[in-house]
């Protein structure tokens, strides 16, 4: 029986992956490659600094940690240019409507996220209030598929593992809630999201009806 929902950030609640991507290929692009949409999957969910890692890896670039420093500040400041305008209306289809209706039952909202930016970016939506805890790139230490950052919220939301609901659109963070125990729904593509307990095409089709039926079961 599910007793408490959380959404991951990136590719659920909002659509900021593309920003995620135009910053890192223009990283790449620097090293003369470009990031293919297969490796781009790969990115998704990952920390910043294991983001930096992969696509450095990719390109068979070697950098000392002053370099490495420099490239992860310049992808933020790009990143945090791109996503200034942010706003309501960039709340991905039907989000809104179920956090205000998990709200209207009293079932307890986390937000589990890999991102640092988490907070500026819901308060930039206007949802900031909707969410009981915040569990974001800042406090977490290990990254998604580890199970920490769900784990933390079930724990800040006093629910067990087994009654936590993840609602996730990346590989690595499907994979981190099934190795914190708890039940998901992988929003995007079935062969990618293959270990999700449920998958959605995208999150319109995130109904009252099909929570309802989690929450009773
Ligand atoms: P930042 P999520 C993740 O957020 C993104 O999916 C991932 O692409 C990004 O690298 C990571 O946040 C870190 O983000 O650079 O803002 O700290 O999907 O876990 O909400
Ligand atoms: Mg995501």
């Amino acid at each position: 029986m599910i007793k408490a929902v959380i959404f991951d950030l990136d590719g659920v609640v909002v659509d900021t992956a593309k920003f995620h991507f135009v910053a890192w290929n223009d990283i790449a692009k620097q090293f003369g490659f470009e990031i293919s949409s297969h490796q781009n999957e790969q990115l998704k969910g990952v920390s910043r600094i294991k983001s930096l890692d992969l696509i450095l890896e990719w390109g068979h670039i070697k950098l000392s940690q002053e370099q490495k420093t420099l490239l992860l500040n310049q992808k933020n400041e790009a990143y945090l240019a791109a996503i200034n305008l942010l706003n309501k209306t960039d709340i991905l289809p039907g989000i809104l409507e179920i956090l205000t209706y998990l709200k209207s039952k009293n079932i307890p909202v986390a937000l589990g996220s890999a991102s640092k930016n988490a907070l500026p970016i819901l308060q930039k939506l206007g949802i900031s209030t909707l969410f009981n805890v915040i569990v974001d790139g800042n406090i977490v230490q290990k990254a998604k598929p580890d199970p920490e950052v769900f784990m933390q919220a079930a724990n800040k939301l006093h629910v067990l593992p087994k009654h936590c609901l993840v609602i996730e659109d990346a590989k690595a963070g499907i994979d981190a809630a099934n190795n914190a125990k708890m039940t998901s729904i992988g929003i995007g593509n079935k062969e990618i999201l293959i270990n999700a307990s449920y998958v959605l095409e995208d999150t319109s089709k995130l109904s009252k009806k099909f929570i309802d039926e989690l929450l009773k079961n």
